[in-house]
């Protein structure tokens, strides 16, 4: 895509989704960019560091809730698009407590849009016109579908998880300062993602692993669930449609029209495991004799588990032209191929972070914190 020389300011830049846009942004000389992440447990600079030493890139550890140093970085750098990816982004982390879901999605996105606010309107000319603020959202703000029928832009809210109503929280703040302050902002909805750098909790890297590993694959109650998969570069190439093309105060819905029930899903991961058993055996002392689906482990439902998300994608497709590149055998057979040749990254961002275990499970009794 073409789109001029731009700076643009990445929020959550060290994370799975921020990380490959970054990678994308700098690799396609599209711009230069400033991450601002935090570094939790799901950021890793390990994930940035092929563009360490590059001109074109500079990587600040702080919290978007932080206002002064917000201000501080949108004053020092002046962004063109600020794009923010930053978030707490598990659900079944979300469960278990959901302060830093409170704390960064809601409250730091809305220090983030407020200073956004205060930026903008100290720019004039084409540089105020072109500027946007571009927010990632997911489609679980829309809940959980039936058997039939799509989201659209046009779907009521009525997130489930904690992680979804805070997420949704936030989508409103963003529209709200369009809406009364006129602030160019745009969102996009996205489906679930998969691809390099995911954080071994999601469950295409975790049951990848694990396999691999010959151990337990955890799927939650009947496997039967729905997702709507997409390659993670495809929903990077969407967002730049949307800051290139995209209508200020508009929400783009951007998914895979690639829906699967859990069980599909984890069957299609195995299969593309037993492809690469070469590639396996060349990385890896791992033993590729393994009966993959042998390892499937129904354990106890999530609580509040949706049912099933689909993406209507038309909105997107019909006015930015984007759609995905990538199928789910393309896609996974390369997810498979970066995890077995990228270990070493999974050992050290897994590393006193997470032991993989179930988070999540039970739904919390008076007696808990
Ligand atoms: P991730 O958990 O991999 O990364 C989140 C990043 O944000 C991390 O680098 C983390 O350190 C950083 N961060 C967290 N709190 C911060 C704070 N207060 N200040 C600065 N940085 C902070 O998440 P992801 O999967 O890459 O998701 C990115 C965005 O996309 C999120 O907003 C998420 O809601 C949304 N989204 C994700 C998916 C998906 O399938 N993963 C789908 C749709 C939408
Ligand atoms: O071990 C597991 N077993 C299992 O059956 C895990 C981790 C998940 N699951 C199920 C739950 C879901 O139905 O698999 C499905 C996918 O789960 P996750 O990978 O946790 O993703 P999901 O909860 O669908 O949310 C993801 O997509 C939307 C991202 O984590 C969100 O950030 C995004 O907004």
């Amino acid at each position: 895509m073409t789109l001029s020389i731009k700076k643009f300011l990445v929020t959550g830049g060290a994370g799975f989704i921020g990380g490959n846009f970054v990678a994308k942004v700098l690799s396609e000389e599209i711009g230069k960019v400033l991450v601002l992440d935090k570094l939790t447990y799901a950021g890793h600079r390990a994930t940035l560091r092929s563009w360490e030493g590059s001109p074109a890139y500079r990587f600040v550890q702080g919290d978007i809730g932080d206002r002064q140093l917000v201000q501080q970085l949108f004053q020092e750098f002046q962004p063109n698009y600020i794009v923010n990816f930053a978030a707490e982004s598990h659900v079944d982390r979300s469960i278990e407590s959901a302060d830093d879901f409170v704390e960064t999605n809601i409250v730091g996105t809305y220090v983030l849009v407020d200073e956004a606010l205060s930026y903008w309107q100290g720019l004039s000319g084409d540089e105020a016109r072109s500027f946007r603020f571009h927010h990632i959202s997911t489609d679980e703000v829309y809940g959980s579908l039936g058997a039939t029928g799509y989201f659209t832009e046009q779907t009521p809210y009525a997130p489930n998880s904690p992680y979804s109503a805070s997420k949704a929280a936030s989508d409103h703040l963003v529209r709200a300062y369009h809406r009364t302050h006129q602030l160019p902002a745009t969102i996009s909805n996205c489906s679930n993602n998969y691809g390099s750098y995911q954080f071994p909790e999601k469950l295409i890297p975790l049951a990848l692993l694990n396999a691999l590993e010959d151990k337990p694959v955890p799927v939650y109650g009947d496997g039967l669930n729905i997702r709507d998969w997409l390659y993670v570069e495809d929903h990077c190439e969407a967002i730049l449609q949307v800051l290139a093309h995209g209508q200020p105060g508009e929400t783009y819905n951007v998914g895979g029209r690639c829906e699967m029930t859990n069980l599909d899903l984890l069957h299609t991961l195995f299969q593309c495991l037993k492809d690469q058993a070469d590639l396996i055996r060349e990385h890896t002392d791992y033993c590729i004799d393994v009966d993959y689906a042998s390892l499937i482990n129904f354990v106890p439902d999530r609580p509040g588990h949706d049912r099933r998300y689909a993406i209507d994608t038309g909105k997107i497709q019909r006015e930015l032209g984007w759609t995905p590149r990538e199928n789910l055998r393309t896609g996974l057979a390369k997810t498979v191929t970066w995890y077995v040749t990228h270990l070493d990254w999974c050992r050290e961002v897994l590393k006193d972070n997470y032991d993989r275990r179930r988070l999540g499970s039970a739904k919390r009794t008076v007696s808990d914190p």
